[in-house]
């Protein structure tokens, strides 16, 4: 305990109080000898809730999780070497998710610095690629500057990662500083002259789309974005992995710019003559590939609205870009007095059939195993407004994407950079904040890369609801082989486990799925169970995507 006279405390003391002063009341580790200090000091901080998990990736995927739901930087606390670099592919996500996170990580005594000691590892170049923001503290006295610059720098502009890197001597040293805490959170209010110039272009537009990205993920953003929706008569398209941001049965609603969508929707987006882009960066996958709208010159007017200049005319000419808080800009814009919002309906309703006709689902019968939609329409007639979703990435949530009808009120949580692996992680950090059941969908290929956290949810008594879509392969890759490949399959192939059994193993309530029989016993039991729970799905592979059949592509082939 710090020494409350003459305010002397160790670095890692002085830690521990600087992330309460930032707010954070939890942090997902693995233990290292390298910070051993900083857990000691949490010992005796009981606002920070600790929570352990199995795998650095795991740690990350479940801060990342966690800022996705709170809005405030995701803490992992790792150690150094192989406990960083197992923690890279969430720094990454975090990168690419526009997610604010700050990691911590242990390192070598100072003297050892580049002998290439036991564990050494230069953070900055390492992750110099993919954090925002990295320092390595040598002198403890500029630790609190250190960690207030890397909680804005995570939550500035772009949110993102930064990484705080500790010498175990460093931490041990006393201090005698007080503590510095927060800046205050910048909010770029938008000029008045740039929200009325983006009315005055969608006044003169007959075919408007507005393309709403991750930035709009709280729940105020979501009713300001209906607002302004409504307000303006604009059709709305969500940006890839944020099927959730808008009523999917609302009118307005234009579809999702998910990954490599049929080229006739890309058409009919492409006869818009208006984008209004807001709180996305208009990345690779939602923009098709640079397609739409087209790199560097798109055919429409665009309107790119975003809080960083590293982002706004970067890819894309822009004719407006407006340098503001996506929500701020969007709270003005609804306020406006648009004079004719009906003059875009006709176009609205042409675009609102896409997401509409894909959504309809027809049973289907498969002689390999069953097909997933079965599975998601078994959740759809069960689950409230309320669900929460948290998905890995593989073909398997094709199935949710195109068949659950979200709604504002629902949360899907998934990685935008397609890391496989978030799903079980993401879950536990989603039932840790929530208090709530949370399911998870995963492959799997995915699944066993971390479901090793199924441990933490049965440790920490968290209502985990894993969903195991099993067609015993890496199936999105071999999709991709038989389009490029037709008929030359390898290294996709899966021999798996007992995915039930191993549940069962973990302490969760397992269930098994082998056909369209079993589907309402095994979810009734999984979403009614104590705690975890797991439901192997034995999934056709015919059936490999949402979109299509591996025998249709071989007829094709
Ligand atoms: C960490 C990571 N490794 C590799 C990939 C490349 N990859 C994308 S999807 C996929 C296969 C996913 O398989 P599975 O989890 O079984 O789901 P399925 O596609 O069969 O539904 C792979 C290997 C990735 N996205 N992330």
């Amino acid at each position: 305990m710090p020494d409350s006279r003459t305010n002397v405390r160790t670095a890692a003391q002085l830690l521990v109080a600087e992330l309460v002063a930032h707010g954070v009341d939890r942090v997902f580790c693995v233990p290292g000898e390298s910070y051993l200090s900083v857990l000691d000091a949490l010992y005796d901080e009981r606002r920070i809730d600790v929570v352990t998990c199995r795998h650095e990736s795991g740690a990350g995927f479940s801060a990342v999780t966690d800022a996705k739901l709170t809005g405030r930087p995701g803490i992992a606390m790792v150690s150094r070497g192989p406990g960083a670099t197992n923690a890279s592919i969430a720094v990454h996500t975090a990168q690419q998710d526009a997610t604010p996170m700050v990691l911590f990580v242990g390192q070598v005594e100072r003297r050892d610095r580049g002998k290439r000691a036991f564990q050494e590892v230069d953070y900055v170049r390492t992750f110099g690629d993919m954090a925002k923001y990295v320092v390595e503290v040598h002198d403890p006295a500029r630790l609190s500057e250190a960690i207030t610059h890397a909680f804005r720098a995570a939550t500035t502009a772009t949110p993102g990662p930064s990484i705080v890197v500790l010498p175990e001597d460093m931490l041990l040293e006393e201090v005698t500083g007080a503590v510095q805490g927060p800046q205050p959170r910048l909010v770029a209010e938008p000029a008045p002259q740039s929200v009325a110039e983006a009315a005055a272009l969608l006044e003169k537009a007959e075919r408007p789309i507005l393309i709403a990205g991750s930035r709009l993920g709280s729940a105020e953003a979501r009713q300001v974005l209906h607002r302004a929706a409504e307000a303006a008569g604009v059709p709305v398209l969500l940006s890839f992995r944020q099927q959730d941001l808008f009523e999917n049965a609302h009118p307005l609603y234009a579809g999702h710019l998910g990954y490599m969508l049929p080229k006739d929707i890309v058409a009919l987006y492409q006869e818009s003559d208006l984008v209004l882009a807001v709180g996305t960066r208009l990345g690779d996958v939602t923009t098709q590939g640079y397609v739409f709208p087209t790199a560097p010159r798109p055919k429409q007017r665009l309107i790119h609205v975003y809080d960083d200049p590293a982002v706004l005319g970067a890819v894309f000419a822009t004719d407006l870009a407006v340098l503001a808080d996506p929500v701020a800009f969007l709270r003005s814009f609804a306020e406006r007095k648009f004079a004719e919002p009906r003059r875009f309906a006709a176009w609205a309703e042409r675009l609102h059939r896409v997401p509409a006709e894909m959504a309809r689902w027809e049973p289907k019968q498969a002689s390999d195993g069953v097909v997933f939609g079965a599975v998601i329409e078994g959740l759809r007639k069960r689950l409230g407004d309320d669900a929460v979703f948290v998905n890995d990435a593989g073909n398997f949530s094709g199935w949710l994407g195109r068949y659950f009808p979200f709604k504002p009120s629902h949360r899907l949580l998934g990685p935008v950079s397609g890391a496989m692996g978030f799903g079980v992680p993401g879950a536990v950090a989603a039932a840790r904040r929530l208090g709530r059941r949370v399911i998870t969908l995963v492959g799997d290929g995915g699944f066993l890369m971390t479901g090793n956290e199924l441990a933490t949810a049965i440790q920490y008594r968290l209502p985990v609801t894993v969903i195991v879509a099993n067609n015993g392969s890496y199936g999105t890759i071999r999709l991709h082989q038989e389009r490029f490949f037709p008929g030359r399959t390898i290294a996709t192939e899966l021999k798996n486990p007992d995915f039930a059994k191993l549940g069962e193993a973990f302490g969760a309530k397992s269930f098994r799925i082998d056909r369209n029989a079993d589907i309402d016993a095994a979810l009734d039991g999984a979403l009614s169970a104590e705690g975890a729970s797991l439901v192997e799905v034995r999934t056709s592979l015919d059936y490999i995507s949402a979109f299509t059949t591996l025998s249709a592509l071989s007829r094709k082939a």
